[in-house]
């Protein structure tokens, strides 16, 4: 008999062959009305993407046993980050114009804590530079060889994280590209070889909100960004309110796609506040969806961002450009549930 996964697989490859973008109202096939997960009491947690199901399993095994939420999201999304198969986060990462493997990571508690990093090198795990970042310094964010002065100062091991098979894929990209410095190269050989961020190659960004049996809420966020970007190019994932935001009397919401669209448009930060002010983690990540597709009507055909939010009380919502952005959503009842996201446009880069 087809699992729910099954189901919701299917009906995402049957939308994928639909290759124009036409605008309308929010999806409304039978898994993306689930797209709206109930409140439930006790602890939860969600993450981007399919592969947010292993990530969440992890983050489980500490809130299932009454962990704490910031434990659980920095444990979860260690798993993708030490993926080597996972071409946007860590190790095995493609890397930006000039062969660098540069990553971008940030953790947040719902009391308002927080740490981040951006554009570092040689660490596999950003994510627990990012929560020493917010633990041991007077800092939320620090970026590029200062970060990693200080990942090697906290005794973090180095290592080279550009994998032969990320080397082999940059070395294509450079026979293409000429290596010709054009503003925002990085949508355009997006769609040509990896397909946009959101696609079946592209869409690793890992965004995780967790809330825990006592009620305390974290997120996490932590990619390789865009691939063969600019050198120096940080996206959305480091930049608390864009890509990740968390406040405990509220909710979290974090966000995939293209970091330069969130980045303009506080993105994370804008879902919190719709939350606040009345409407449902769906709601508000569609408002901050739509919000983008106003400002850039013809841009946002080709671009994929997709938000996901948890509000206090334990209800999930999602929201993206185009069709295609999953979620993961794990809790006592079961621990492996993908959902499919709501979307503006049927046009999906899987
Ligand atoms: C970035 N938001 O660096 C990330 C990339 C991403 O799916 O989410 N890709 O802009």
């Amino acid at each position: 008999m087809p699992t729910r996964r099954d189901f919701l697989k299917s009906t995402l490859m049957t939308a994928g062959a639909l290759a124009v973008p036409s605008i309308g109202a929010a999806v409304t096939t039978e898994p993306e009305q689930r797209a709206a997960v109930p409140a439930r009491s006790g602890a939860r947690v969600v993450s981007t993407w399919d592969f947010g199901v292993p990530a969440n399993r992890a983050a489980w095994a500490l809130l299932g046993s009454g962990g704490k939420a910031l434990d659980a999201v920095e444990a979860g999304v260690q798993v993708p980050e030490a993926d080597r198969a996972n071409h946007s986060v860590g190790l095995g990462g493609y890397p930006d114009r000039d062969g660098h493997v540069t990553l971008d990571a940030s953790i947040m508690d719902g009391d308002g804590r927080c740490g981040a990093v951006a554009c570092i090198e040689r660490i596999v795990h950003p994510i627990r530079v990012a929560r020493r970042v917010m633990e041991v310094t007077p800092h939320v964010l620090l970026v590029g060889e200062g970060a990693l002065q200080f990942a090697r100062e906290q005794g973090f091991h180095e290592q080279d994280l550009l994998t032969p098979e990320a080397e082999k894929a940059w070395h294509a990209w450079m026979k293409e590209a000429k290596y010709r410095p054009v503003p925002n190269s990085e949508n355009r050989d997006y769609h040509q070889s990896l397909g946009l961020p959101g696609g079946k190659h592209n869409h690793d960004t890992i965004g995780m909100l967790a809330v825990d049996r006592h009620g305390r809420l974290a997120g996490a966020c932590t990619t390789s960004g865009m691939a063969w970007k600019i050198h120096g190019r940080v996206g959305d994932s480091p930049i608390i309110g864009a890509g990740l935001y968390v406040d405990g009397d509220v909710g979290g919401a974090t966000s995939t796609g293209v970091g330069e669209e969130v980045i303009r448009n506080a993105g994370s930060f804008l879902v919190v506040e719709l939350m606040r002010q009345g409407r449902s983690p769906r709601e508000a990540c569609e408002e901050a969806v739509r919000r983008i597709v106003k400002k850039r009507p013809d841009g946002a055909k080709e671009l994929q961002v997709g938000f996901l939010a948890l509000r206090r009380d334990g209800a999930v919502g999602a929201f993206a450009i185009q069709h295609g952005f999953t979620y993961a959503v794990c809790d006592a009842d079961s621990q492996d549930r993908v959902f499919g996201s709501p979307s503006v446009y049927r046009t999906s880069f899987n």
